[in-house]
C-alpha cells in the first residue's frame, strides 16, 4: 500500500468550506432547539467558523446564504473574516422563503416573480464582487406537488432562460454552480431533480457553469461515486455539499452515516483529478447541528472528510490498475479495502502536530474555553437561525 509519508503533502492541499448556517439554530419542522452562545449575526457566525479552522487548519473559507447573512457593509464582514484568519467563500442564493415563490422562482409562470428571482441572483453577484467570492451557488426549490399542476416542459424552458440571464452577469473568474435535489419541498417533481438536469443546463450555459453535488439529495442506494466520476469526466463537477443521510435530506455530520460511501466518493474525486491542486472541485459542508454542539460538530465533520481523504490517497493506484487489467476481481477489491480499513487517525494526529495544529482538535477546542466565553458574552439579541 502507498505509505502515509508519501501522501502527507497532498493532505496539505485540502480545504473544506463551512456553511455559515451550521452555526445558527436549526431543527426540523417539529422543533428548533436553541443553544447558548449561538451567533446573533453574520460576524459572530464567522468568528465561530474561524474556530474550526484554528484547530484543524482545514477550513479556510465560510459560505454565506443571502438573505440570512445580509449585512450593510460586506467589506467590513470581509475584513472581520480576515482578522479571524478565514475568508468569505461561496454565496448561496435563496428563493425558497418568500410567499411570492410558493409556485416557484426561476421557473414561475409570472414574469414579475421570475424577474424578482433573477434580480435576487444579480444582487448575490454584486455581493460576490464585494466579498471576493468565486462561486454563486443556486439551489432552486421549484417544482410541483401534483401531476398536472403545471407544465413541466414550460418550467424547464423558463428556468433555462432565467439562468442564462444570471450567467451573463457572472464575472470572468466567477462560477455559477447549480445544485440538484430529488425531492423536497416539492414532492411530485423538482425542476432540477438530478445531476443530468443540472448538467444539461450547465452545458447550455457555458464553461463557468458547473454542478453542485449535495450528498443528501439522491434516492436511497444511488451510486453517488458514479455521478462523481461522470461529472469529473465531463469537466462539470463544481462542488460538493457534504453531509450524511439515513433517510432523506438529513443534513447530519458527513461520514457519520456511511464512512465507506464517503471514502468511495473521495476515491473517485482523486481518480478524476478533482482533488486539491489537481482541479477546481470545491469541498463544502451543508449541514445543520440540531441537537449536538455546533462548533465541535463542524470540527468532527472536517476531520471525517480528512480521514477519508487520507484513506483514499492511500489506495495504491498502480497495483490497482494492474489487478484491474489482469481481471483479478478479488485483488482489485482487496486493494481498495486495504486502504479503507487503514486507521489513519494516529498518523493524522502526528501530521497535525508537525504543522502546529493540535493532535486532537476536538479536545483542544473543548479545552479552549471558547464555548463558555460565547455563552456568557452572547446574551440578548436574536440568535441566528433560518431567516436570520
Ligand atoms: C437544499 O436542501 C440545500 O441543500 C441547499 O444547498 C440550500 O442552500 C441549503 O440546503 C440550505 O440549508
Ligand atoms: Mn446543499
Amino acid at each position: 500500500m502507498t505509505t502515509f509519508d508519501s501522501i502527507s503533502s497532498r493532505l496539505a492541499e485540502q480545504a473544506i468550506e463551512l456553511p455559515s448556517w451550521a452555526f445558527g439554530n436549526s431543527g426540523t419542522r417539529f422543533k428548533v432547539f436553541t443553544q447558548a452562545g449561538v451567533p446573533r449575526d453574520p460576524f459572530e457566525k464567522i468568528s465561530d467558523a474561524a474556530q474550526v479552522h484554528k484547530h484543524t487548519g482545514l477550513s479556510p473559507t465560510v459560505a454565506l446564504h443571502i438573505p440570512w447573512d445580509k449585512v450593510d457593509d460586506y467589506s467590513a464582514l470581509k475584513a472581520h473574516a480576515q482578522e479571524e484568519g478565514v475568508a468569505l467563500g461561496t454565496i448561496n442564493s435563496n428563493t425558497f422563503q418568500d410567499d411570492d415563490y410558493k409556485l416557484g422562482s426561476l421557473a414561475h409562470r409570472d414574469d414579475r416573480i421570475r424577474r424578482k428571482a433573477i434580480d435576487h441572483h444579480l444582487e448575490c453577484i454584486d455581493i460576490m464582487d464585494e466579498t471576493g467570492s468565486r462561486d454563486l451557488k443556486i439551489w432552486l426549490a421549484d417544482g410541483t406537488n401534483y401531476p398536472g399542476q403545471d407544465d413541466m416542459r414550460g418550467r424547464q424552458d423558463r428556468m433555462g432562460e432565467a439562468l442564462a440571464e444570471i450567467y451573463e452577469r457572472i464575472g470572468e473568474s466567477q462560477r455559477l454552480v447549480l445544485e440538484y435535489k430529488i425531492f423536497e419541498p416539492a414532492f411530485y417533481h423538482m425542476d432540477v431533480p438530478d445531476w443530468g438536469t443540472s448538467y444539461a443546463h450547465c452545458a447550455a450555459l457555458g464553461e463557468r457553469a458547473v454542478v453542485c453535488l449535495d450528498t443528501g439529495h439522491h434516492a436511497p442506494s444511488t451510486n453517488i461515486e458514479f455521478i462523481v466520476m461522470q461529472l469529473l469526466r465531463l469537466g462539470k463537477l463544481g462542488s460538493f455539499d457534504f453531509n450524511s443521510r439515513f433517510y432523506a435530506d438529513d443534513d447530519l455530520i458527513v461520514g457519520a452515516a456511511d464512512p465507506f460511501q464517503l471514502f468511495r466518493i473521495i476515491v473517485e474525486v482523486v481518480r478524476g483529478g478533482g482533488y486539491g491542486s489537481d482541479g477546481d472541485t470545491a469541498f463544502m459542508l451543508d449541514q445543520c447541528h440540531n441537537i449536538e454542539d455546533k462548533i465541535p460538530g463542524q470540527i468532527r465533520s472536517v476531520l471525517n472528510v480528512q480521514e477519508m481523504t487520507a484513506r483514499a490517497l492511500l489506495v495504491n493506484t498502480g497495483e490497482l490498475e494492474a489487478a484491474q487489467q489482469a481481471g483479478d476481481v478479488l485483488a482489485a477489491n482487496g486493494l481498495l479495502m486495504d486502504a479503507f480499513y487503514t486507521d489513519v487517525r494516529p498518523m493524522l494526529a502526528t501530521w497535525r502536530e508537525k504543522r502546529g495544529y493540535p493532535a486532537d482538535p476536538m479536545a483542544a477546542y473543548a479545552d479552549s474555553g471558547y464555548a463558555t466565553t460565547i455563552a456568557a458574552a452572547r446574551v440578548g439579541g436574536n440568535q441566528a437561525g433560518w431567516g436570520a
